[in-house]
C-alpha cells in the first residue's frame, strides 16, 4: 500500500479529516516505516532512546525551574512510565491545529520541540525527536495531565488518540505522566 492509499484508508476509518491532519499522520507513519531514522535502533538501544526520549522533556521542565520530581518506573512487560510534578503539558485548545495543545505534542512530529523553543526551554542540553515519535512507536500509550484543577488524559495506540483529551478528575497538583508501552511490532 503506498501513502497516498493508506492516508486515503485513514480517512475512511476517522471520518475527520483536514490538512494539518494528514500532516500529522504522515508525520507519524514515516516514524513508524524508518524508526532507525528516528531513533536509531530498534533493539534494546532503541527502547532506551525512547525512555529518554519522555525522560528530556520532564527534565526539560526541571531545568525550567517548573518541576522537582521525576520518576521512572519500568513496569511488567517493559511498559515504562515517566511521571513529572512540573506544569503539565497545556491542554488547551492549539488555535491552528483546532485540537488540544496535548492531541498536538503528542501526535504532531516535532510539536514538542517547538513548544520548547518559544516558551520554556532553558537548557541547550541535547535535543530529540519528541514524544511523538515514543507514541508512533508505541501500541499504547496513555498521557495524563494534572493542570488547572484538573486531571486530563488521552490515550493512543501507534500514535493514533483511541479518543479526545477528556478531563476524568480533579487535582490540586500539576504534572504530566506519560505510560508507554513499545510496540513489539517494531521494538526487539
Ligand atoms: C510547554 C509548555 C508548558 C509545559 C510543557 C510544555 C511541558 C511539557 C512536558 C513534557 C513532559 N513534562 C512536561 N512538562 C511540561 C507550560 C506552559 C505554561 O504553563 O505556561
Amino acid at each position: 500500500m503506498d501513502m497516498k492509499q493508506e492516508i486515503d484508508q485513514t480517512h475512511v476509518e476517522t471520518g475527520d479529516y483536514n490538512a494539518s491532519n494528514i500532516q500529522a499522520l504522515e508525520g507519524l507513519e514515516a516514524v513508524r516505516k524508518r524508526p532507525g531514522m528516528y531513533i536509531g535502533a530498534t533493539d534494546t538501544k532503541g527502547l532506551h532512546h525512547l525512555v529518554w526520549e519522555v525522560i528530556d522533556n520532564s527534565v526539560d521542565e526541571y531545568l525550567a525551574g517548573h518541576c522537582s520530581l521525576i520518576s521512572l518506573r519500568v513496569l511488567p512487560d517493559n511498559t515504562i512510565r515517566v511521571v513529572d510534578n512540573g506544569r503539565g503539558i497545556p491542554t488547551g485548545m492549539h488555535k491552528k491545529l483546532k485540537k488540544s495543545a496535548l492531541e498536538v505534542v503528542m501526535t504532531v512530529l516535532h510539536a514538542g520541540g517547538k513548544f520548547d523553543k518559544n516558551t520554556y526551554k532553558v537548557s541547550g542540553g541535547l535535543h530529540g525527536v519528541g514524544v511523538s515519535c515514543v507514541n508512533a512507536l508505541s501500541d499504547y500509550l496513555r498521557a495524563e495531565v494534572r493542570r488547572e484543577g484538573k486531571l486530563w488524559m488521552q490515550e493512543y495506540s501507534k500514535g493514533k488518540p483511541q479518543g479526545d483529551v477528556k478531563i476524568i478528575g480533579d487535582s490540586d497538583e500539576t504534572g504530566t505522566t506519560i505510560i508507554f508501552h513499545p510496540d513489539p511490532e517494531i521494538l526487539n
